[in-house]
């Protein structure tokens, strides 16, 4: 009864709280503007253009950085509770070290857009890093060195000081799993490393012990004054098993270990899922590894991490098929979890975003699943959404809202999952990584191609205004 494709007629609860969200280097611009240094993404997209489908890249973007003004408009007209943005690094701290001088510019910036949500009654709730790292801390190593961990500890501190009087909600990390395997072991994600099944568990590493040492900062300093909330925000599929064999639903649970347990595990259970240690261990020392290429923590920080959360935030937007795989023979992480990912062929494919499908059941099933593996933790929806292209007549973005969120609210009133809230990516069309303009996630469209970024409403936006004003859908 789990798969079921009905719109639901409940109501979401009367705490349950709406959003939308975007992230600096997508929408921003203004890249070397007031003092902004060189992220990873600045750099190396200007080194190497072809990195990205339409060579495009976020010198511009939106041009949020100066019309921020209008983005506010646009979020208190959609009547959502709550904007969820990102937070620049590099125009806070140019220099992306701890302790260097703080960039007044930046600061103001943000001054001014969290005032100018309050005084229209948006909550503002920040990410304190979505994948712009510091280009002077990579020519370092970035989260390969574990210097990374005090830069990253110092930053997240300022940030806390200088707006938490007025933010109460923080994610600390926008999806490890896209900064570390995609951005360390692979090419997808700046800054390209392709350190195959060695960099994005170093990366990783370091990401844990500097989220855990954030959030203990934020408890121990902060927290009695300014009453706020600390999460980590980690992408996960729902992993189906591909067939009813014991080795497929084997592989899926594998799967979930291994993509989203790899952070969830530590942060609400304390360590790396059982499964991976085994796996990675054994792998390693096949492949002649002297030690797993699988950190291990010390027993004083896996408990600094255990509990690092106040609720936790999941990114999801669609589902995939999971098999047993033994396919790869370097070291890699696809190896290490025995996975292969496939899709079926009957499901709904996103023009532009060829890994999203719309699976709206696998939003319920993943809610399940991490009420059973994590006891039913508080979990916000920190995004979720529909790729198309250009085009004010948005209806598979439509039916898709509609669809996901029936499932959610299944989820809440026939499951009991512990949902939140329901944060939608995004406001705007934006810069898509390596996808450049060509996929758009808007409820609002962008014209890229005038100076002024022109914003449309489209469609969605004014079916997502509707079922928060009624609390359901229509
Ligand atoms: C989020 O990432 C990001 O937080 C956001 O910045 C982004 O704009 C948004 O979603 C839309 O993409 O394994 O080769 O099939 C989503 C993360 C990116 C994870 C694509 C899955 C599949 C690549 N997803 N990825 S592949």
């Amino acid at each position: 009864q789990l798969v079921s494709t009905e719109l639901s007629s409940y109501n979401f609860p009367e705490n349950f709280v709406f959003g939308v969200a975007t992230a600096a280097y997508q929408i921003e611009g203004a890249f070397n503007e007031d003092g902004k240094t060189d992220s990873i993404w600045d750099y190396n997209l200007h080194k190497k253009p072809d990195w990205v489908i339409d060579q495009g890249n976020g010198d511009v973007a939106c041009d949020s950085y100066h019309k921020w003004e209008e983005d506010i408009q646009l979020i208190a007209n959609l009547g959502v509770d709550f904007y969820r943005f990102s937070i620049a690094w590099t125009r806070i701290f140019p220099s992306g070290y701890a302790g260097s001088k703080i960039n007044d510019a930046g600061v103001i910036y943000y001054n001014k857009l969290i005032d100018g949500l309050l005084a229209k009654g948006i909550t503002p709730m920040v990410t304190i890093y979505h994948w712009d790292l510091p280009q002077n801390l990579q020519r370092n190593g970035g989260w390969m060195n574990e210097t990374i961990v005090d830069n990253y500890v110092f930053y997240a501190r300022t940030l806390f000081e200088l707006y938490g009087d007025r933010v109460k909600h923080w994610i600390t990390f926008n999806e490890p799993f896209q900064i570390c395997e995609s951005g360390y072991s692979e090419t997808d994600l700046a800054p390209f490393l392709n350190d195959s099944g060695v960099g994005g568990y170093i990366c990783a590493h370091n990401l844990l012990i500097s989220h855990g040492r954030a959030y203990r900062e934020y408890e121990r300093t902060f927290k009695q004054n300014q009453g706020g909330k600390v999460a980590i925000t980690a992408h996960s599929f729902w992993f189906e098993p591909q067939g009813e064999s014991d080795s497929d639903r084997a592989a899926a649970e594998r799967a979930m270990q291994f993509w989203y347990g790899w952070f969830m595990h530590p942060v609400i259970k304390g360590n790396y899922p059982p499964i991976m240690i085994e796996r990675i261990d054994e792998i390693s020392q096949k492949e002649g590894f002297q030690k797993s290429r699988l950190p291990k923590f010390t027993e004083g920080q896996i408990e600094m991490i255990r509990g690092s959360f106040d609720f936790i935030g999941v990114n999801h937007y669609t589902t995939a098929l999971a098999s047993i795989s033994n396919n790869f023979n370097e070291p890699s992480f696809y190896f290490d979890g025995g996975v292969n990912r496939t899709e079926d062929s009957n499901w709904v494919k996103s023009s532009t975003s060829t890994w999203l499908n719309k699976v709206p059941w696998g939003l319920r099933k993943l809610l399940n699943w991490i009420k059973q593996e994590y006891n039913n933790p508080p979990v916000l929806i920190t995004e979720n959404g529909w790729s198309s292209s250009t085009g004010l007549e948005d209806s598979r973005r439509v039916s898709y809202l509609n669809e996901y969120l029936s499932e959610l609210l299944k989820a809440i009133h026939e499951d009991e999952c512990n949902v939140i809230g329901y944060t939608h990516w995004s406001l705007l069309d934006n810069f898509e990584w390596l996808k450049g303009y060509t996929a758009r996630f808007g409820l609002v469209e962008v014209d890229f191609n005038n100076p002024d970024r022109t914003r449309t409403p489209r469609k969605s936006y004014g079916v997502y205004q509707k079922i928060i004003s009624s609390r359901k859908i229509n």
